[in-house]
């Protein structure tokens, strides 16, 4: 009889998370995720990708090793996808200690447990394309690939960037299967509401049907590659796939920038997004990437991977499913997601304020 493989994913109630486990689960893995206890519970995704049932859960923190390391001893798996992040640039700036703790140390706890337990599990290690900050000034010239310099810009990607180089680490030290996956901006109705995307997404939807009346915006001027998260899982597991472990590079090889993506979901709705928006220090960073645009000809190659959904049909998916659900909204229905339940943006006093 064939025994199922095992998976073990932290940060299973995230974006990426959850399309992982769907994926995997589709494809007749076991399925455990580790989750932390939060004082208001958070499986809406899993909810709503309709598998929350069918997920092992295991409570862990990635601050608490042990926990680590008892999670592998109840899962057993035969892959590890590390996911779990404090993953909002912008709040690693109001909190960039423990940004560093959970999104930069908790790789070496998690290594560490690997290496002393269990040293044959597969390891994915969330990377970014973050990663290469300044550097994505040559993108006037030509997209980033993995070999570009990696020059970080916040606390969030410094904290990447020790992961990445820890992860390498283990993988030539111990020889241990350990790959790095540089993934750029990848998105979904199942984005955290404060990432550019799906805030602007959820701001059209209610623009358009009279329910606020402008959306407040931040730098118009930074470009990103943005592509579509349930492909972007699809890579994580060809990369764990392979002979021998590496670092791949999964974009959509497109730039486009904020100004265009409020251009686009506004036309989503008919309107014109000028008249609609305004410009708010808030949502200013004291250093954003100004540029990013990946090469993924490597993942082409060697893992028989591109991307289908490019920007424009990435951001109707987008507006589309917010509309669909403030319709509804209006219509009494309540969905777990809804942004109601998110404070107001205005309420939140970050140091931008001060900048
Ligand atoms: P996300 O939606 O913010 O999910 C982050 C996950 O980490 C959540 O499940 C969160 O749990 C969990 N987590 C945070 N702190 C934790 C802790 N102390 N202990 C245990 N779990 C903790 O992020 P995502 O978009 O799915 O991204 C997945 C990973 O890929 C992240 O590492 C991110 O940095 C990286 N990445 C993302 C992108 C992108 O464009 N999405 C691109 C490159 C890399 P709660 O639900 O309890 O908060
Ligand atoms: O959507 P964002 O917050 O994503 P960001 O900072 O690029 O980070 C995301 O992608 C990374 C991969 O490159 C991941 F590693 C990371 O975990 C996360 O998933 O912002 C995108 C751009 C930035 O330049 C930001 O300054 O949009 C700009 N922006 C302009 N106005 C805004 C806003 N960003 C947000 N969140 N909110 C605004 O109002």
């Amino acid at each position: 009889m064939i025994r199922m493989k095992k998976a073990l994913i932290t940060g299973v109630t995230g974006q990426d998370g959850a399309y992982l486990t769907k994926f995997l689960l589709d494809k007749g893995y076991e399925v455990y995720g580790i989750y932390r206890r939060l004082s208001t519970p958070n499986f809406w995704r899993l909810d709503h990708l309709g598998i929350f049932d069918k997920v092992n859960l295991i409570p862990a923190d990635l601050g608490d090793a042990g926990s680590i390391v008892e999670a592998l001893k109840i899962s057993e798996p035969d892959e590890l996808y590390h996911l779990a992040a404090q993953s909002y640039v912008q709040a690693s700036f109001e909190t960039p200690v423990a940004t560093g703790d959970i999104t930069g140390l908790s790789v070496t706890r998690i290594l560490e447990a690997i290496r002393q337990n269990c040293k044959d599990i597969k390891f994915y290690f969330a990377a970014t394309s973050e990663m290469l900050g300044k550097t994505g000034l040559l993108n006037g010239e030509r997209p980033l690939n993995e070999n570009d310099v990696l020059r970080p810009m916040s606390p969030y990607s410094a904290a990447k960037l020790y992961g990445y180089w820890i992860t390498k680490i283990y993988r030539e030290g111990y020889g241990m299967f350990a790959a790095n996956g540089i993934l750029f901006n990848h998105e979904s109705p199942l984005r955290g509401l404060e990432f550019v995307t799906r805030k602007v997404a959820n701001e059209v939807a209610k623009v358009s049907l009279d329910l606020s009346k402008e959306v407040k915006i931040g730098n118009l001027d930074a470009k990103r590659d943005w592509g579509y998260a349930p492909e972007y899982v699809e890579a994580m597991w060809l990369m764990l796939q392979q002979d021998e472990a590496d670092d791949y590079v999964i974009a959509t090889g497109e730039a486009h920038s904020v100004r265009e993506l409020m251009e686009k979901a506004f036309d989503v709705v008919d309107l014109g997004w000028q008249d609609w928006t305004r410009v708010d220090k808030r949502f200013f960073r004291p250093l954003d990437v100004p540029s990013l645009v990946g090469d993924y000809s490597k993942a082409e190659k060697k893992l028989n991977w591109r991307p289908r959904v490019k920007f424009d049909k990435m951001v109707e998916i987008l507006v589309e499913k917010e509309c669909y659900r403030w319709e509804r909204w209006l219509k009494g229905e309540r969905f777990p997601w809804d942004a109601p339940n998110y404070t107001s943006e205005a309420r939140i006093l970050t140091r931008s304020l001060g900048m």
